[in-house]
């Protein structure tokens, strides 16, 4: 690999593996944080949904501007999982902490399934986006099932 391109792969690495952390004054603020993103981004992810499934009709620009959303939002959550909140108002498993490299796996094949799913949507060909569609909620499910509760 020349430099320029060890350049370019280590700057993508680190934008994977040094998200910006918010500030949280509490711990019910990075539960909330974390509860919010997550939200926000199911509204957005659901759109890009309901045209994969055929439940709405495929709009290509609205279809790339959600997909857009859920790449950028599927960046943010993970520093909000501070040590010390799995207590309260959450369904997060305490399995988080005490299996730290299989969540951090789980948090950076979302990144890269809604990387894709984002490039899929550039398209504008359905199908592409179906693909992609079901191989970021197969890694969302994946996560849910073993990080969270019920
Ligand atoms: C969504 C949403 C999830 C995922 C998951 C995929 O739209 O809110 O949690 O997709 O259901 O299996």
């Amino acid at each position: 690999m020349n430099f320029a391109a060890t350049l370019a792969a280590t700057a993508a690495a680190c934008a994977l593996a040094a998200p910006a952390a918010a500030q949280f004054s509490k711990p019910e603020d990075a539960v909330k944080y974390r509860q919010s993103i997550m939200f926000v981004m199911s509204q957005h992810f659901g759109r890009v949904g309901a045209m994969a499934n055929g439940r709405v009709p495929f709009d290509a620009k609205a279809a790339a501007d959600n997909a857009d959303f859920v790449a950028e939002l599927s960046r943010m959550p993970w520093p909000a999982y501070v040590a010390g909140t799995d207590k309260g108002q959450t369904r997060a498993k305490s399995e988080i902490w005490a299996e730290p490299a299989k969540f951090r796996e789980l948090n950076d094949k979302l990144m890269a399934e809604t990387g894709k799913l984002q490039v899929a949507a550039k398209t504008g060909n359905l199908d592409n986006m179906k693909k992609a569609f079901g191989d970021t909620a197969a890694v969302c499910k994946s996560c849910h099932d073993a990080f969270r509760k019920d």
